[in-house]
């Protein structure tokens, strides 16, 4: 927290960046539900440099039980259709079993997604989700995912990275204030950095 408070005080000296946000950064804005359908799977692509830029569309769905059997390619059937309780330790123990089962398939060659990280729109993992696969292992190169524009764009509201996992949220389109969460490290609440993710780096 104090990193985070020395990181904003830094920012009221820091220019203001020309281009403005489509929507307000710290506070959502209407619609509060996506469009697109209140549960959304995004699928990264293998990771061929160090930093892979991507702005993702992601498949979406009305349920958590389609959008989670979708992320866990058919293998997680049971998520509740409203996503209550998808945050909980019980089910996260879920996912993390998924996971250990397509890091066997992908050391034995064969294909299959991990599980690497949520957004949830609320806080204690509550609302909608917007959630990441990886056909790789989180190994030190990343991703930057880019939501400058899109419904996601800051909605942020809590957070869960998962298979050892790390992300550093950004306030603008990589730049700006950041907050770094991980694998195992309880992000309910963001405190300042609420509603403030434009892009993320997975690592
Ligand atoms: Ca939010």
């Amino acid at each position: 927290m104090a990193t985070l408070i020395a990181t904003a005080m830094l920012g009221l000296t820091a220019a203001v960046p020309a281009h403005a946000e489509p929507q307000g950064d710290g506070m959502e804005q209407a619609p509060f539900k996506n469009p697109a359908g209140h549960f959304c799977v995004n699928r990264l692509p293998k990771k061929t440099a160090p930093r892979t830029k991507v702005h993702l569309k992601p498949t979406c769905y009305q349920t958590a039980t389609e959008a989670i059997k979708d992320a866990t390619g058919g293998k997680i059937t049971d998520a509740p259709v409203d996503g209550k309780g998808i945050g909980s330790p019980e089910f996260v123990a879920k996912i993390n079993a998924y996971n250990e089962s397509a890091r066997r398939d992908l050391a034995a060659g064969q294909a299959a997604n991990i599980l690497v990280a949520a957004l949830f729109q609320l806080e204690y993992y509550e609302g909608e989700v917007d959630y990441y696969t990886s056909p790789d292992p989180c190994n030190g190169w990343a991703w930057d995912i880019d939501l400058y524009g899109d419904w996601w764009d800051n909605r942020t509201s809590s957070v869960q990275m998962y298979n050892n996992c790390a992300a550093i949220l950004y306030q603008f389109s990589f730049y700006g204030d950041t907050y770094y969460v991980s694998t195992n490290f309880y992000e309910p609440y963001l405190g300042d950095f609420d509603n403030r993710t434009t892009s993320l780096q997975i690592l």
